[in-house]
């Protein structure tokens, strides 16, 4: 059976657990601390510390670069999901990198002010630790501080993505292709701490999102 190494706000982690879903495969999830990243160096032999990871047999699938989607390629060829046409391929890569680089650094911002809310006790001072290295000391006080320019600044960078939903189920046409699965993992991580809601000012998206929770194959 497909495991899934992860742990459950990733957005990267969530795309790949949603495509599982969506697939209909039997599978299973294996949360990690986001502070111990033994088991995911042992199954990657000392070459990857980061999530997710999917351990099929005796194959392990990780990312092999920065903008790369290893993981997702793995699991739409294993299950035959169809959503990587090579036609919308230069289309798609475009679309990932804005997904998981713009949208991404500010979802996951307005996220982590509530992290004492969903990432455990004994993990809370190496999660502060990793964020502050990072992005500086305090760091996560500041967001907090700006809610409300985040909030604005993702409801921008949704808007591209409002517009093509307007003419389209889904991003690329009338059948969702990757980049529905990897923007909904920016947006479910954004979503994790329950605090948020889509903005009423992107209707489509909000429809276009409540479908992508639940869609599964046809088969
Ligand atoms: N491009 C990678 C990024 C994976 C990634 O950054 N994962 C985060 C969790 S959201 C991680 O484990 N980072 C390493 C760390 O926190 O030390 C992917 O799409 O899977």
């Amino acid at each position: 059976m497909i495991e899934l190494i992860q742990f459950s706000w990733s957005p990267f982690c969530i795309v790949a657990r949603r495509l599982l879903e969506f697939s209909g495969a039997k599978f299973k999830t294996t949360n990690i601390p986001s502070s111990d990243r033994s088991l995911v160096w042992k199954l990657t032999k000392e070459k990857y510390y980061a999530v997710p990871v999917i351990k099929d047999g005796a194959k392990v699938v990780f990312e092999s670069g920065d903008d790369t989607q290893d993981v997702a390629k793995y699991l739409d060829a294993k299950l035959k999901l169809g959503l990587f046409p090579p036609a919308r391929e230069g289309e798609q890569f475009l679309l990932w990198r804005y997904f998981e680089h713009e949208v991404e650094a500010v979802g996951f911002k307005l996220n982590d002010v509530y992290f004492e809310e969903f990432v455990p006790k004994a993990d809370q001072l190496p999660f502060l630790r990793h964020k502050e290295r990072k992005f500086g000391r305090g760091c996560i006080d500041q967001w907090r501080a700006q809610k409300k320019n985040l909030l604005g600044e993702l409801e921008q960078k949704l808007q591209p993505c409002e517009q093509m939903l307007a003419h389209s189920e889904f991003l690329l046409g009338e059948r969702p292709l990757f980049v529905d699965f990897n923007l909904f993992g920016m947006i479910e991580n954004f979503l994790f701490s329950g605090h948020y809601a889509l903005p009423k000012s992107l209707p489509n998206l909000r429809e276009w999102h409540r479908c992508m929770k639940t869609i599964r194959i046809a088969r």
